[in-house]
């Protein structure tokens, strides 16, 4: 109850942060985007956002602070922008019950317009659980988001509990492979069928692939072999706030 009472508060008292964490592309060696990762600083403790974002979802608070997110996000690429530092890609998380928002489209259409931004440097991350929902309302929604250019990934991709099927109906861009699938990857010769096979399919679908959770070199070669380019993890970079993810994309590109 106080986590509720402290969370209805924590936009207009400036609690939150945007962490950053660089998505490189290994052809270039060149950082082509971020994901972002929301930062809760509350009564002097980081609260972790699996310890908020299930409260905030029950709560229906997650639709606001989804927006707060996004518009803070946008104006942030803007400005980095603005000092010569250009990202292709910006990703944010979505919850699914953010999606059932009725003017979810509309919405998230005005936030980045408001910031000048491309609608295709914005890319939504949506977890497998998202597209069990309302199967014909989350494709349409999907469909609109790809006739404004806005990009979707599926996270955590392989996890959850939704069919295969979908990939094949839904307008999907991305899949980010799951750290759980990553982190055995030098020992476990399954983990690495596994990866073959999500590389197969987006191959065929035309879906790009980002593995997660990546730490270290002997995964990095596994991946680089297995056909996928990009990589976020802390081999790079774990999540970054505004300054140092500047600074790191300073001294990598
Ligand atoms: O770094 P990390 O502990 O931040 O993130 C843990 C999880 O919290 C992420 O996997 C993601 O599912 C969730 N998360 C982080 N930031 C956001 C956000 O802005 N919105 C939503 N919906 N989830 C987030
Ligand atoms: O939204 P999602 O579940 O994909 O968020 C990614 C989560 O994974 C964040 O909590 C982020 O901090 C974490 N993360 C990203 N890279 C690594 C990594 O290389 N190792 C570990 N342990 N965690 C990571
Ligand atoms: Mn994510
Ligand atoms: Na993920």
């Amino acid at each position: 109850l106080r986590l509720e009472n402290a969370l209805l508060f924590a936009i207009e008292r400036e609690e939150f942060r945007l962490a950053f964490q660089p998505q490189v592309d290994l052809t270039s060696v060149k950082v082509f985007g971020a994901e972002v990762l929301l930062r809760w600083h509350h009564n002097g403790v980081d609260i972790p956002p699996s310890e908020f974002i299930p409260v905030a979802e029950e709560m229906g608070m997650i639709t606001e602070i989804g927006y707060w997110t996004l518009k803070k996000c946008c104006q942030t690429l803007s400005s980095w922008s603005r000092m010569g530092l250009k990202l292709e890609k910006i990703s944010v998380n979505v919850s699914a019950s953010q999606c059932r928002d009725a003017n979810f489209y509309e919405n998230v259409l005005k936030i980045i317009a408001e910031s000048k931004l491309d609608p295709r440097k914005v890319m939504l991350e949506i977890t497998e659980g998202a597209l069990m929902e309302d199967k014909e309302k989350i494709k349409d929604l999907f469909k609109r988001f790809k006739t404004s250019g806005i990009g979707i990934a599926i996270d955590d991709f392989g996890t959850g509990y939704s069919s295969l099927a979908y990939l094949k109906d839904f307008p999907i861009n991305v899949l980010k492979i799951d750290k759980s699938f990553i982190d055995n990857l030098e020992y476990d010769e399954r983990d690495r069928a596994i990866v073959r096979g999500i590389v197969r399919i987006g191959e065929i679908m035309d879906m790009a692939i980002i593995a997660e959770g990546v730490e270290n070199k002997e995964q990095l070669r596994i991946l680089q072999d297995l056909g996928v380019n990009y990589i976020q993890g802390y081999i790079f970079s774990p999540p970054l706030y505004e300054e140092e993810f500047q600074a790191f994309c300073t001294s990598h590109n």
